[in-house]
């Protein structure tokens, strides 16, 4: 069985990783275009990098939950036949056990020159201008994919839904394009489709089945029950 599971921000929340648009989500105090967009950090790098500063300090008081571990399991028993795409930037999936991860949105953990290209594992700060270790520029930012600019992995990501059995989303409001769309490509390919979320979304009926709860009680459910399945 091909499965692509796609998930979101409520997937690291219990992980006390904050969400978007959850009420005291992350940009409840922010315009996110303010923050995450190519124009606003053209405009205030310095407030846009310590933005990402501290999200990526954080990153080092949280812990991956049952939800990351349960996907891991996943992995494990079906191998290359599942995609696990995220939007999320954190590497709560990579410390939960998962060993191949599409990170669509990109990654905190990474920063990206915009003088030569190239991509540096990073778990320090960027507001202090540092040196590429590469070509030397201080025009280092973070790699996360902004609004307006194309998410990675799309062909592969594309033609993993279009095989897929199975898509299943997971704690994301789908109000976000092209993750929202990931469904219809599914549907179109075939699939069954499901959501697991904390409530109910705007788009829950654009998926054939639906389950409400928190991720770490609703996913390793979800896991264990597609494990017994012969
Ligand atoms: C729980 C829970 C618990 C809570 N258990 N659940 C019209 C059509 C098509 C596109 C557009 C359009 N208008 C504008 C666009 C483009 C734009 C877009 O979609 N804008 C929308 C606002 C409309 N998209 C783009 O610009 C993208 N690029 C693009 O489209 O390029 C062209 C292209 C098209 C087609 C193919 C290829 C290319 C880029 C989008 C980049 C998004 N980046 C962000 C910010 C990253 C930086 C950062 O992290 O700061 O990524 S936006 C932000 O939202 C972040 C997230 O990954 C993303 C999704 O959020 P998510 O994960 O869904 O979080 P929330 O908070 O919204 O929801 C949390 C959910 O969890 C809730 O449902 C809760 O109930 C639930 N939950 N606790 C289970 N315990």
């Amino acid at each position: 069985m091909k499965v692509v599971v796609l998930t979101g921000a409520g997937i690291s929340a219990e992980s006390g990783v904050p969400t978007f648009r959850d009420a005291d989500g992350l940009w409840e105090g922010y315009d996110p275009m303010q923050v995450a967009t190519p124009e606003a950090f053209e405009a205030d790098p310095a407030l846009v990098q310590w933005f990402y500063d501290e999200r990526r300090a954080a990153l080092a008081r949280v812990e991956p939950n049952a939800a990351h571990r349960a996907l891991a399991r996943l992995e494990e028993s079906l191998g290359d036949d599942l995609l696990l795409v995220t939007q999320n930037v954190d590497d709560l999936h990579e410390r939960g056990g998962s060993r191949r991860v599409l990170h669509m949105h990109g990654r905190l953990r990474a920063a990206w020159c915009t003088a030569c290209d190239a991509r540096h594992e990073w778990t320090g700060t960027l507001g202090d201008a540092p040196a590429c270790s590469g070509c030397g520029v201080r025009a280092l930012r973070p790699d996360i994919v902004w609004f307006g600019e194309m998410p990675y992995g799309m062909d592969d990501i594309h033609q993993a839904l279009w095989e897929a059995d199975l898509f299943v989303a997971i704690g994301t409001s789908g109000l976000v394009y092209p993750a929202a769309a990931f469904v219809h490509y599914a549907e179109a390919g075939g699939a069954e489709t499901l959501e697991l979320n904390l409530e109910a979304s705007d788009g829950v009926g654009d998926f054939r089945r639906s389950r409400q709860g928190p991720a770490t009680e609703l996913v390793p459910a979800w896991v264990e029950e597609l494990l017994a399945q012969p």
